[in-house]
């Protein structure tokens, strides 16, 4: 049995002669077994001995055959997809061992073992050597038919940043009353920042650009009850999806407001998606209704909708009716607000290290170096030493949010910190540290895991490049089996190779817009950034960040607009007076905007006149074929397409495609157009005509469809939606 499935295997899989049946036969198992093996490689090598290009050499092959199969080999998209897809990716890390591997691997540790002491022959492997990143563990992991991505892995150092990020709590009884953090919420223009404004008594409404607002505003409410809240006001417009996002994660409560008159929107749905998946409960706050339009009932069911289900309706969601506008209601709303923070016992540890959010930085010009901080345990006081990614800080003072100097900051409290080297990013954790070696020591580590990221990009970088590179190489290996030794055809392969490279390369550097984006503060760059990553018409026309940054434009941005021959846009900064005159000498185009949407209309624009003119086909009218008309013009036959305009106009200067089954069969000019057998330049709907072709061999069936059209150069149609 065992024999006659090596037999049929061998036979159809090798074409191995009926020899090796007789050598199975008469020979033990071991020798069929290495006399099969070799064979094997015999087979897979063939295609690359002598004897087989011998052979191929000789074989007589129509030369448009060739050309058509190398022409295929060279088109073939699934060899990109095999390379790209098939390998798996495995996470590696300097000094990982062999048992870490495998396990990352998810292989069986013997296998790690066998690609490694197969590769270095010199080396003794166990399951505890340590592997360094080098080039024989790049072979191996391609070896194990997979790629690598580097990561950093949480070694015995870095111990002390585990302990300094991942503080235990205090024990209940050692906590103290805080009061709530209160992020308000929703859809543009439905007065959030009006109800704060009223909740507060100041006006930071009158101060907002083009009437929204574009960044989260902090502050520190004492309310006419004499109850302390935070309260965050986030922007309602769709460009600010992060800002809101930082508001909803920070917070203990959210007041969605929602305007009376206009119902729930989009930005009112993502609100209350953001606020239920941070787990964080919602007030609804049903503003505007002094407005003739205003209907509670209506939002209220709307809302209910979304799983928004109000008290009024049986649900457990406090709403209160307010008009921001009028003072209507807001006292209701400080008690309710009042009420969801005692049900939630706020608690806190003031005595701790400081733990906190950076909610906003700026470059502020007075004071440097700004971050707005929301404090959630410890805290904070002059002389702290804080830590932020890569940002660290020695705490030289603190302000409140009308800018006057605090002395200290408890959990809860929103506070301008300034004493930064370095501008932490927005949302990121700030955690102080006890003493300056511990803060040396936690840089020193995120400084590596930095560069370890980085490492990791250029790696990923560098294999796709190795991808392409492989790709190109199994396209003349497919060539190479087919063709065996013909020099001729593998040169021009390899040519042709080269030449769709150059002109990927030209057709890449078709239209290209650099920018240099210059912002007030990290939330406004960061919108802007997120509105950019919707660009994806990269094709038409490519968009390029060369730098992006918080403060005014200074000269190296000049240069480096100079170099990148770039558009720099500022965002509520000015510009160095003393660099105005190497702007003008440079030609550097600087544009200012203190709008988000209006910036993004003019980068539109920019756009569209980076992209040059393309031809494009504007039908102008459609015929469907009811016969083919044969004629005879000097001996020779001429098929005539006999057929009734169905739509638009044919016009017999333009161009026509024949379509037939939706595939275009002909694309060409006409000769003749005939209506009655007169000579007509153009055919109105409904009229019937004879068309006939350049191309006088091409036939026509009823049903074909023709379509006359027009080339027009346009611009191409730049189909950017930022989202708004
Ligand atoms: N009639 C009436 N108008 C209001 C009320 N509240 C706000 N408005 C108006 O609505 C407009 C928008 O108010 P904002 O407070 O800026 O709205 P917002 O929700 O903060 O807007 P963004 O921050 O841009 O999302 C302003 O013209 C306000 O005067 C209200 O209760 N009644
Ligand atoms: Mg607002």
């Amino acid at each position: 049995m065992a024999a006659s499935m090596v037999r049929t295997w061998t036979c159809t899989k090798f074409s191995l002669s009926r020899q090796l049946v007789d050598i199975w036969r008469q020979h033990n198992t071991n020798y069929v077994l290495q006399t099969l093996t070799g064979s094997y490689a015999q087979y897979q090598y063939y295609h690359l001995t002598h004897s087989f290009y011998r052979k191929k050499r000789h074989q007589p092959e129509k030369v448009s055959n060739t050309l058509l199969s190398v022409e295929k080999i060279l088109n073939d998209s699934t060899l990109h997809k095999q390379v790209k897809n098939t390998l798996p990716t495995i996470e590696v890390w300097n000094n990982m061992t062999v048992k870490e591997l495998a396990n990352s691997a998810n292989r069986d540790i013997n296998d790690i073992i066998d690609i490694f002491s197969i590769l270095n022959k010199t080396q003794f492997y166990n399951n505890n050597t340590v592997l360094t990143l080098d080039p024989l563990f790049t072979r191996a992991i391609r070896g194990l038919g997979a790629k690598a991505k580097i990561v950093t892995k949480r070694d015995k150092q870095q111990e002390v940043p585990k302990q300094i990020f991942e503080r235990p709590p205090l024990p209940p009884p050692e906590l103290v009353n805080r009061h709530p953090v209160v992020t308000i919420m929703g859809h543009v223009d439905h007065g959030k920042t009006t109800l704060l404004d009223a909740l507060r008594n100041t006006s930071v409404v009158d101060s907002e650009f083009g009437g929204i607002t574009q960044h989260i505003g902090a502050f520190n409410v004492t309310l006419k009850s004499g109850e302390r809240v935070t309260f965050l006001d986030t922007p309602g417009h769709a460009a600010f999806t992060s800002m809101r996002y930082r508001g909803a994660h920070v917070t203990d409560i959210v007041i969605l407001v929602v305007a009376a008159d206009d119902g729930v929107k989009d930005q009112t749905l993502q609100s209350i998606e953001m606020a239920t998946k941070a787990n964080v409960p919602i007030i609804v706050a049903i503003n505007k209704i002094d407005k003739p339009n205003a209907d509670v009932n209506k939002t209220q069911q709307e809302l209910a909708k979304y799983g928004i289900v109000v008290e009024e309706l049986g649900g457990d969601v406090q709403c209160v009716k307010v008009s921001a506008l009028k003072g209507i209601n807001l006292q209701e709303l400080t008690e309710a607000i009042v009420l969801q923070a005692e049900i939630m016992n706020l608690k806190g540890d003031p005595t701790s290290l400081v733990e906190g959010v950076a909610i906003e930085c700026s470059n502020h010009f007075g004071r440097g170096k700004l971050v707005s901080a929301l404090i959630k345990r410890g805290t904070l006081r002059k002389g702290c030493l804080l830590v932020s990614g890569l940002a660290s800080a020695k705490v030289r003072a603190m302000f409140n949010d009308s800018g006057l100097p605090v002395l200290e900051a408890k959990p809860s409290e929103v506070v301008q910190i300034i004493g930064w080297k370095a501008l932490p990013k927005v949302g990121d954790e700030i955690v102080e540290v006890k003493n300056d070696k511990i803060l040396q020591e936690v840089l020193k580590l995120k400084e590596k895991e930095h560069t370890e990221a980085l490492a990791m990009q250029h790696k990923i970088g560098a294999d796709q490049k190795h991808e392409e590179h492989l790709i190109e190489y199994k396209k003349i290996l497919e060539i190479r089996k087919l063709y065996g030794g013909n020099k001729t055809i593998i040169k021009k392969a390899k040519e042709t190779l080269a030449e769709r490279k150059e002109q990927h390369k030209t057709e890449d550097s078709v239209a290209t817009v650099n920018i240099i984006l210059k912002g007030d503060v990290a939330g406004s760059i960061e919108a802007l950034l997120d509105i950019l990553n919707t660009y994806t018409l990269d094709n038409i026309c490519r968009l390029n960040v060369i730098h992006y940054g918080i403060g005014p434009i200074i000269d190296t941005d000049v240069e480096l607009a100079a170099t990148f021959n770039a558009i720099i846009y500022g965002f509520n900064v000015g510009m160095d007076r003393t660099i105005k005159a190497t702007v003008k000498d440079k030609g550097i185009v600087v544009r200012f905007y203190n709008v988000v949407y209006k910036l993004i209309d003019n980068l539109k624009d920019e756009i569209n006149n980076a992209v040059p003119n393309v031809d494009v086909e504007e039908t102008i009218g459609e015929a469907e074929v009811l016969q083919n008309i044969e004629i005879k013009d000097k001996r020779k036959k001429i098929n005539v397409a006999g057929c009734r305009c169905i739509k638009g106009v044919l016009s017999k200067s333009d161009m026509y495609h024949v379509i037939r089954n939706n595939e275009i069969i002909y694309t060409g000019k006409l000769v003749s157009m005939r209506h009655l057998k007169e000579e007509v330049s153009s055919i109105e709907a409904n009229l019937e005509c004879g068309l006939k072709f350049e191309d006088p061999t091409i036939s026509f069936q009823p049903k074909d469809t023709i379509v006359c059209f027009k080339i027009i150069n346009q611009k191409p149609n730049i189909n950017w939606n930022p989202g708004f």
